[in-house]
């Protein structure tokens, strides 16, 4: 049975949402910085510029209780998700107090006990098992929803066809969302993808999809509303196009040379932070002061609270280097048992 919630933000909602996606974009500014400081070692691939999609899907859903994967872009994903900005931090950081106790970092995030199910670095990996989360809730009669973010390229794996044709035969309860950068690593899509509009590739399945503007929020927030009650109400998989841009390389190691200056301003303009800000103080809901106030507070809440965390946490104990290479000592294999 359906249970539309509204599709429009509330004026405070608006405000929550402007605070969360600031405090995740000064949470990866902060990540590139420890990175440059070699604080943070390893793969790091920033999601700034897209955070509209993250948390305006995942506004629209129940974080901590429907299931969400993802590929290596994963912090914001988590942290919507309701992983302690601290922990995934110095998981990021390699210590011990790490959400995967600093053994997985950045691009192999994972809280169960939040249902966020990764952070992969194999392109397309998370297609499959998205589908098999969603087989497991059907099995059960559950009531949640397995939500799958990608990137564009991914729907270039064979994985892509294989998982949605499955998940429209089985009616199984997935909203895959495509966030479309428009590139993967240096490639831009027109020259990797003959069929450049990703809603349109799905219709082959039977699967309705919709291609949304992924740079305002409100926009997002509505088409999750609608997408997640027709995924929630048992008539299968739904897949949403949302249009983006990175505004950092692919990953730390990636020089950025392949964009032209000129196609950055155009993205630039459209930042999803800048467009919910100053259109709240157009409409005289919210001014710069309280903006700049804002600002600061995470700032302080990011350098007070979570550096200082992952930077006085330890680093994980020797012994635990093989403690969890084999699946007999997991106690999530296991039942508990060891
Ligand atoms: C199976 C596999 N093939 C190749 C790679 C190398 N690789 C890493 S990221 C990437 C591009 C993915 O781009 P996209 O899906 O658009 O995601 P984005 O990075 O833009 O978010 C590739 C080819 C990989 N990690 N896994
Ligand atoms: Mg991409």
């Amino acid at each position: 049975m359906s249970n539309l919630k509204n599709t429009q933000l509330s004026l405070e909602s608006k405000k929550r949402l402007l605070k969360e996606m600031l405090f995740g974009r000064r949470f990866e500014e902060r990540c590139y910085e420890a990175y440059v400081e070699r604080k943070i070692g390893g793969f790091l691939h920033l999601y700034s510029g897209e955070e509209a999609c993250a948390y305006g899907i995942l506004d629209a859903a129940r974080p901590g209780n429907d299931y969400v994967i993802t590929s290596y872009r994963d912090h914001i994903h988590a942290i919507k998700s309701g992983t302690d900005p601290k922990r995934l931090m110095a998981e990021l950081y390699g210590k011990v107090t790490g959400c995967c106790k600093g053994l997985g970092g950045s691009m192999h995030i994972f809280d169960v006990d939040k249902h966020f199910m990764g952070g992969y670095a194999l392109v397309g990996g998370p297609f499959p098992l998205a589908a098999g989360i969603a087989k497991g809730i059907q099995m059960k009669k559950g009531e949640q929803i397995c939500i799958c973010f990608l990137g564009d390229a991914a729907n270039n794996q064979g994985t892509f066809h294989e998982s949605l044709n499955m998940a429209k035969l089985w009616n199984l309860p997935v909203l895959y969302v495509c966030e479309n950068n428009l590139y993967g690593i240096g490639t831009r899509i027109d020259r990797s993808t003959a069929v450049v509009d990703q809603y349109k590739r799905v219709s082959g399945y039977n699967i309705p999809s919709r291609q949304v503007d992924g740079q305002d929020i409100e926009k997002v927030y509505a088409a999750a509303v609608e997408a997640i009650d027709y995924v929630r109400s048992g008539n299968g998989p739904y897949f949403l196009e949302l249009m983006t841009y990175r505004y950092r390389g692919h990953s730390m190691s990636d020089s950025n040379a392949y964009r032209s200056k000129s196609e950055e301003r155009i993205w630039g303009k459209r930042d999803p932070i800048i467009t919910l800000r100053d259109r709240l103080i157009e409409a005289g809901e919210f001014s710069q002061e309280e903006y700049q106030t804002m600002d600061a507070e995470i700032l302080d809440e990011i350098e007070s609270e979570v550096i200082k965390f992952a930077e006085e946490s330890p680093e994980p104990p020797k012994e635990m280097l093989a403690k969890y290479v084999l699946a007999e000592n997991d106690p999530y294999v296991t039942g508990g048992r060891r």
